[in-house]
C-alpha cells in the first residue's frame, strides 16, 4: 500500500526543523508533487535542502506504468535537459515532449555540503 508512506513521507518533510550545519541534504519540495497527479508536464524540478553540487547530483525520470500496458517495467524519459538555480538549490529537467499519461518515479541523487551522496525518490501520475 503506498498511499500511507507517501503521506509519512510528507509529514517528515513538514515537520523537519531547520536543517543544521553539515546536515544531510534532502528533497524540499518537488513538481510534480510526490503523489500528485499533473497534467502534461513539460518541466520537473526537484528542490533540496541545501545547495548542492551539481557535478555529484543525478536525476532521471523513470515511467512505471502507463494505461493499457499490463508488464510496463521501467522505461527511463531521457529527452530532457537539466538545469539548476542561481542559488544551486533546484534542478528543472525541461521536456522536449510533456510527459504522456502514466506513472512515473523521480529518482535522485545528491551531495550537499558534507560530501556524502544521498539518495530518493518522487513518484506522480500524469493523466
Ligand atoms: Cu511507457
Amino acid at each position: 500500500m503506498r498511499i500511507p508512506a507517501i503521506l509519512a513521507a510528507l509529514a517528515f518533510t513538514t515537520l523537519a526543523p531547520a536543517a543544521p550545519l553539515l546536515a544531510k541534504v534532502k528533497l524540499a519540495a518537488s513538481t510534480p508533487a510526490a503523489g500528485a497527479k499533473a497534467k502534461s508536464p513539460k518541466t520537473v524540478t526537484l528542490t533540496f535542502s541545501e545547495k548542492v553540487n551539481p557535478a555529484k547530483a543525478t536525476a532521471a525520470i523513470i515511467m512505471t506504468a502507463m494505461p493499457g500496458m499490463p508488464n510496463h517495467g521501467e522505461m527511463p524519459i531521457r529527452n530532457f535537459t537539466p538545469s539548476w538555480s542561481a542559488d544551486g538549490k533546484t534542478l528543472t529537467l525541461t521536456l522536449k515532449k510533456p510527459l504522456p499519461t502514466g506513472t512515473y518515479d523521480l529518482r535522485w541523487q545528491a551531495a550537499g555540503a558534507d560530501g556524502q551522496a544521498m539518495s530518493g525518490k518522487v513518484s506522480f501520475d500524469v493523466g
